[in-house]
Order: C-alpha cells, then sequence, then structure tokens
C-alpha cells in the first residue's frame, strides 16, 4: 500500500534525528557477498542493523564499522512506522531494525529479496525522503515482470503478507535536486528483524 505523503508532518523531526544517527555511525558503501561496492551508502538505527560484506549479509547488534552499537531508533521513527503500518491494516508493528540507504545520483539497487529477517508475518515500511526515484516491484520470481512505482519525498509504503517476499529494486536516481534534501534520496525501512 502506497501512503502518498504520509511521511510529511513527520519531515521537521526527521531531519534533526536523521542528522543524529549520520553523528554515531555515518553512511557507508559496504560490499557484497559477491564483491560488489554497493552504490547506495548505508547505515542503521534500532537494536539490530542490517550489513553485507564478503561474509555475507546478515543482522548485528554493533556497527562494524565503529564497533559500537547502532544508534537507538528515535521516537519520531518508531512512532512514523508503526502509524503508517496501522493504516495499512498491520496494527501494534514494532520495528526493532531500521536500515537508511542514501542514494545519489545515478545510485541504484539491483532486484533482490528481503529474506535476512527471522518474522516475515510481520511488513516492512519504507519512508521516502528527497529526490524521486522509480521503485520497480516484481514477482516471486528474479525473472518475473516488474512494474514502475514513483516514489516522492514524503511517501510511504506498506509491505506485508503475501508481498513480503517479492522481488524489488530502484531504477538508477536521475538528478533533479529537492528543495530540502538537494541532490540525493534517502529512503529508511523498518523491519522487526529478531
Ligand atoms: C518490496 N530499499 O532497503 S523500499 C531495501 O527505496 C530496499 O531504498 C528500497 O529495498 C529503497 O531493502 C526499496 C523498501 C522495500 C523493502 C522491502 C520490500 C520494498 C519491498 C519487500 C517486499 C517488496
Ligand atoms: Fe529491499
Amino acid at each position: 500500500m502506497v501512503l502518498r505523503g504520509f511521511a510529511l508532518p513527520y519531515v521537521p523531526d526527521l531531519m534533526p534525528a536523521i542528522a543524529g544517527i549520520e553523528t554515531t555511525s555515518p553512511f557507508r558503501h559496504m560490499v557484497t557477498p559477491g564483491g560488489f561496492t554497493m552504490s547506495v551508502a548505508l547505515t542503521n538505527c534500532g537494536a539490530l542493523g542490517w550489513t553485507t560484506d564478503r561474509r555475507g549479509y546478515r543482522y548485528t547488534t554493533v556497527d562494524p564499522d565503529t564497533g559500537k552499537p547502532w544508534p537507538v531508533m528515535p521516537e519520531v521513527f518508531f512512532r512514523l512506522a508503526n502509524e503508517a503500518a496501522a493504516e495499512a491494516g498491520f496494527d501494534d508493528f514494532e520495528p526493532d531494525a531500521c536500515l537508511l540507504n542514501r542514494y545519489l545520483p545515478g545510485s541504484r539497487l539491483a532486484l533482490h529479496q528481503d529474506k535476512n529477517e527471522q518474522a516475515y508475518e510481520t511488513p516492512i515500511v519504507s519512508v521516502s525522503l528527497g529526490m524521486r526515484a522509480t521503485f520497480l516491484f516484481g514477482g516471486h520470481a528474479r525473472t518475473a515482470p516488474t512494474i514502475k512505482v514513483p516514489l516522492h519525498h514524503g511517501d510511504v509504503v506498506v509491505w506485508g503478507g503475501a508481498d513480503r517476499l517479492r522481488y524489488h529494486g530502484v531504477m538508477p536516481i536521475k538528478d533533479a535536486p529537492h528543495a530540502l534534501l538537494g541532490s540525493q534520496r534517502i529512503n529508511f525501512t523498518f523491519r522487526k528483524a529478531a
């Protein structure tokens, strides 16, 4: 379910919260098990954070770059995720992990499934800020056809139930600077990982 503009009222509180997270755990380019450096830069907040390196994908309690726990999930983040999930029919969503993705012009995310979480019954909530993106929503096989969904500043998407394991990705971002965020797109995805 796409909730157009659902995050807009939260933006004034989200921006300083993102700045705080970045101070403790900066965005960084991680390497996939296949040896590719991701064009999207990542960081996390919450009890668990998603990471990748040559050894594989996993959730960790500690930021491997700093040796410290991931920053605490700001209250405004949790509230936004919980209220968006409820709006989509998922009551009592209590995410323990939030992955933040930063896209610069040209950054893309290849088709993939999110399957490193323990709880596939719970939804994933995704918040888009800054430059627009074309999201690719596919099927249950990588080769299935995809539909394109434009995502704008303030849009929130809730994915759950039968769609939780669909392949998805993001087309290379075009440079059309955003009034508030400039030439970047920040997406955060909330999950129940444990
Ligand atoms: C669709 N992020 O972090 S939104 C990711 O815009 C990720 O940065 C994208 O895919 C982004 O893993 C897409 C989030 C999203 C997350 C999980 C999904 C979309 C999904 C699970 C099933 C279908
Ligand atoms: Fe994903």
